[in-house]
């Protein structure tokens, strides 16, 4: 496939999506979407790489799905032909460790598709908002789960209801964010924390991802006792072997991803 929406760049072991439709703020249209999701179906299947950044422009992560194609759709369109459902999907089925890199807006969608990532890591021009209630329809890829469970209901209700936007610090104050960091160094900042994810072991981290993940899921017994069996079945691996003993030997670890 061509890309033509986004651009699609790997550094090792590292891939990066950016979202690139600068002159709509990198609104989310149908054929951005379909993009993303080819890109993230190769990546997921690519065992070179293990770790993957979503990120946009400077100006913009994305100020949401594209109003403009939206506008028009009836019930059945909307219903029929979901282009969430298809191809955002692909970000929360994504298996492999995957961080939103977030500058500038990140409205309605563009802030629920950066929550579908394991974690957001902000420039200090961070504007995250579910404003959809301001086109009289809601939050509709998970926006009133996902901010809720980040950020809490006080603050969700008041960002859903009132559409306002939340900027970095409180985004991070409220947990939505795991850091901030000055815009210029955004870039390099996440390429950082890719590589040091991609360096551990694919399946030990796509498990730690998946235990974190089942916490929202299940009970609080349910989710200790499949961190346990996920713990467990690691010392089925080369790599736990490898990684202990690399501890005991006073090295870096070689992981194999077996
Ligand atoms: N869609 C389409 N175009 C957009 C856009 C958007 N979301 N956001 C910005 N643009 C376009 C503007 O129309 C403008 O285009 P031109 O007029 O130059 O042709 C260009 O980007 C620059 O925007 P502005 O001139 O407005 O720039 P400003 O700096 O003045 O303002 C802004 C930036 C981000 C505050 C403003 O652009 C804005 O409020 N944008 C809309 C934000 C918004 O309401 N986002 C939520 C969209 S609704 C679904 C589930 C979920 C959804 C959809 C379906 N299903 C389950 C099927 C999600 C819905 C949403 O996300």
């Amino acid at each position: 496939m061509t890309y033509e929406m986004i651009e699609f760049t790997r550094e090792g072991s590292v891939a990066k999506i950016r979202l690139n439709r600068p002159k709509a703020l990198n609104a989310l249209c149908n054929d951005m979407m379909k993009e993303v999701a080819h890109a993230l179906a190769e990546l997921e299947t690519d065992d070179n790489i293990g770790c993957v950044i979503l990120t946009g422009s400077d100006k913009a992560f994305a100020a949401g799905a594209d109003i403009k194609e939206m506008q028009d759709n009836a019930y059945l369109d909307i219903y029929k032909n979901d282009p969430f459902e298809a191809y955002a999907g692909a970000i929360e089925r994504f298996r492999k460790p995957i961080i939103a890199a977030v500058s500038g807006y990140a409205l309605g969608g563009g802030c629920e598709i950066a929550m579908m990532c394991d974690f957001i890591i902000a420039a200090d021009n961070a504007k995250f908002g579910q404003p959809e209630i301001t086109l009289a329809v809601m939050p509709g890829i998970g926006g009133t789960q996902r901010l809720t469970k980040a950020v809490g209901k006080a603050k969700a209700m008041d960002m859903c209801l009132t559409g306002r936007m939340m900027d970095a610090e409180e985004a991070e104050r409220a947990g939505l964010v795991s850091r901030i960091v000055p815009l210029d160094e955004l870039q390099d900042e996440v390429m950082d924390a890719a590589k040091k994810i991609a360096a551990q072991s694919l399946p030990i981290a796509m498990m730690t991802k998946e235990a974190i993940d089942t916490s929202f899921e299940t009970t609080l017994a349910q989710g200790i006792h499949f961190e346990r069996r996920l713990f467990q079945s690691m010392f089925t691996t080369e790599d736990q072997k490898e990684g202990m003993l690399a501890f005991i030997e006073k090295r870096k670890p070689h992981f194999k991803n077996k």
